[in-house]
């Protein structure tokens, strides 16, 4: 189809918004039921999400391999521990070939606004091509989709090259040039020991000192990947290890003696990798571990102690057409600017166009704190899906098994609507409200709210909107099974499956 497909073309039973592992991952699913009138709309030119566009130089996953892919579809070739952007792009990019998802995809085209037609008991969404109609919509967009410029006066006015970690320029040379990053967080650490052998200069802008952790990523050996190929499910059993692993690792963002004890041993990696007790002392986070996202890093303490690094720690006051100033007055000349200032998850791009049965958006519900029944379905938006959504991130796992107890809760839906001959489903106002409260519960004791720092996490009303505050075993065993009760069903089905 193309983009001028005519309207009747430009009616589908499921339509995705979204072809990261979320958006594929759901296509698998539903083709896996037999549904196969669904259209995925890419507003960029290929798939792949946030592995398509982070290519910073040593992006990769900071979840285990064996862990950060699909369970139905496991890859004994991952490279390392640890493996790269690229390669996480080809394997999602494979699994899409294999399970045939690719006819189903439309690139280059941007969601504009969606509207639900009580009437026609349709979505319809106007995309850059015009408007589609659909049963369902599935909104796969990611949490950490749209770049995050900071807010520091000057910043269009730096006259040298100046571009965001998920919008890496790689056309830009760096060698032997001063250098400056903005931002220590996951993103940042990942490149900084990438570029400091590189640069003439590298000036590392730190507002907080992160906690950062040991990695400890390794090449996967050749025997080992044969042995993988050969007997799978001991791919499986190293799978399992590493979630039950990281179940337990779970348990000091809940439990604050277990923290002074993670705090204590894990204090070490800092202690000996950086000897400069003055350094050490700038690199020292100041909050509850756990309470910002953890990150992985077994090079970015050496990569800070190199001669040609300098740690900046004063406020950035403003940023000029050569450089930027500091809040102690020092100015700093700068020849290439990076970015490393992170997404806003709390705020999702589309929320303020997604328009439900009374015409208000999910934006107008949530008045700026993110809430849906399971994470997943919203209160007077029938039949709509948002994967990744309202507290379904992890701070300590794969959040691919997140999708994939969202797929579950999918197609129990589908299985609810097919028995009981409705058309729609959406979860009642009182079931998503007390799902709420008991989420909010939830996070009340967790390090997320109590561990004194200002995070991601939390959206601008203080609400942590964005993580799931348990283990990932409960979030599957509770999503996994539709409660009837929990929704209301409505009208009469065409389509039977
Ligand atoms: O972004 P971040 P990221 N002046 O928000 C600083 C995922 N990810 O791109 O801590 C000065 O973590 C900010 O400072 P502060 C992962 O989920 C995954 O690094 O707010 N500094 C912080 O240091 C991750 O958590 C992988 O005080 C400013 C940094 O910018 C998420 O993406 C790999 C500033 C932003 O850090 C985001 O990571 C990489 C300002 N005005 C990323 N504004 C995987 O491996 C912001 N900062 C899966």
């Amino acid at each position: 189809m193309t983009a001028t497909a005519p309207a009747s073309e430009r009616t589908v039973r499921v339509l995705i918004v979204g072809s990261g592992f979320a958006g594929i991952g759901a296509a698998i699913m539903l083709r896996a039921r037999g549904i196969g009138d669904l259209v995925i709309l890419e507003r960029a030119a290929s798939l792949g999400g946030t592995w398509r566009d982070n290519r910073y130089p040593s992006c990769a996953c900071d979840v285990e391999s064996v862990l950060y892919s699909f369970s139905f579809a496991p890859n004994p070739d991952w490279s390392r521990t640890f493996a790269g952007s690229a390669e996480i792009h080809r394997y999602l990019e494979r699994v899409a070939t294999e399970q045939e998802v690719l006819p189903h995809l439309r690139f280059d085209e941007t969601v504009q606004e969606a509207h639900w037609d009580e009437e026609a008991q349709r979505w319809i969404v106007q995309s850059t091509s015009g408007p589609w109609h659909a049963e369902h919509l599935i909104v796969a967009t990611g949490a950490l989709s749209d770049a995050v410029r900071p807010d520091i006066p000057g910043l269009d006015t730096f006259g040298g090259p100046c571009f965001h970690t998920a919008q890496w320029d790689a056309s830009v040379p760096l060698d032997g040039k001063r250098v400056a990053i903005i931002g220590t967080g996951a993103s940042a650490i990942q490149v900084i020991p990438a570029i400091q052998p590189r640069v003439g200069q590298l000036l590392v802008a730190q507002r907080t000192p992160a906690w950062v952790l040991p990695r400890h990523d390794r090449a996967i050996p050749a025997w080992r990947r044969a042995l993988y190929r050969r007997v799978p499910r001991l791919q499986g059993l190293a799978r399992l290890l590493q979630y039950l692993r990281h179940e337990v690792l779970f348990l000091p963002f809940r439990h604050r003696w277990l923290r002074r004890v993670a705090a204590r041993l894990l204090g070490r990696h800092l202690i000996r990798q950086v000897r400069d007790p003055a350094l050490r002392t700038r690199l020292t986070p100041r909050y509850d571990i756990g309470c910002k996202r953890l990150l992985l890093s077994d090079d970015y303490y050496p990569a800070m102690t190199q001669p040609n690094v300098t740690l900046v720690d004063q406020t950035i006051t403003q940023i000029t057409p050569t450089g930027f100033v500091t809040a102690d007055g020092t100015t700093h000349p700068v020849d290439v600017l990076i970015l490393a200032t992170g997404f806003r998850p709390t705020d999702p791009p589309l929320a303020p166009f997604i328009r439900g049965r009374d015409g208000r958006s999910l934006a107008d519900g949530w008045r700026g704190s993110p809430t849906a029944y399971m994470g997943t379905t919203v209160t007077g938006f029938p039949n709509l899906a948002l994967l990744n959504g309202p507290n379904t991130g992890l701070g300590h796992s794969s959040v691919l098994m997140m999708f994939e107890a969202q797929f579950d809760h999918l197609n129990g839906l589908f299985d609810l609507l097919a028995l009981s001959g409705a058309q729609t489903a959406e979860p009642t106002p009182e079931a998503q409200a007390r799902y709420t409260s008991w989420i909010d519960e939830g996070h009340r004791s967790t390090v997320w709210q109590r561990g004194g720092c200002q995070s991601w996490y939390l959206d601008r009303t203080g609400r942590n909107s964005t993580l799931w505050p348990y283990g990932v075993g409960r979030f599957r065993r509770m999503i996994g099974q539709v409660d009837p009760e929990a929704y209301r069903l409505a009208g009469l089905a065409e389509h039977r499956d």
